[in-house]
């Protein structure tokens, strides 16, 4: 899902990998985190289970250059594969959606 903030010329694209449990999704945020340069980079936040299965959600900002005058700010997630978060999965997509559209409006 894309936004576009005409008056601060920014594009903020969430992609979020929606996918079983133990199919890869954080390993290949991690990836992504060790293969962008810093400078177009932000912290990558995992909150994750103390055996590294992901518990909420991992969330990793990238700033991939201009298209047009435009900033492109990609918001990379991933959700919860277990079965029983189910509700966390529709709040990580939803939540999201909320997220940029309050940043959007205030950033006015
Ligand atoms: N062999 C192999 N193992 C992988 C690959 N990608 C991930 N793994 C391993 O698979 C396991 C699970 O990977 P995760 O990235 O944590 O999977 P996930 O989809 O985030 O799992 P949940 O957070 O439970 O939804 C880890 O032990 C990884 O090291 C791959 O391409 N090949
Ligand atoms: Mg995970």
């Amino acid at each position: 899902m894309a936004l576009i903030n005409v008056a601060a010329r920014e594009i903020h694209c969430k992609l979020v990998y929606y996918g079983p449990g133990m199919c890869g999704k954080t390993t290949n945020l991690q990836y992504i985190h060790t293969q962008v340069p810093r400078d177009a980079k932000g912290e990558l936040l995992s909150i994750a289970t103390e055996t590294e299965r992901t518990l909420f959600f991992d969330f990793l900002p990238l700033d991939l250059g201009k298209v047009r005058g435009f900033q492109t700010r990609f918001h990379l997630y991933t959700v919860p594969g277990q079965v029983l978060y189910e509700r966390t999965r529709v709040a990580v997509l939803n939540g999201g959606r909320r997220r940029c559209l309050r940043r959007r409006f205030t950033t006015r």
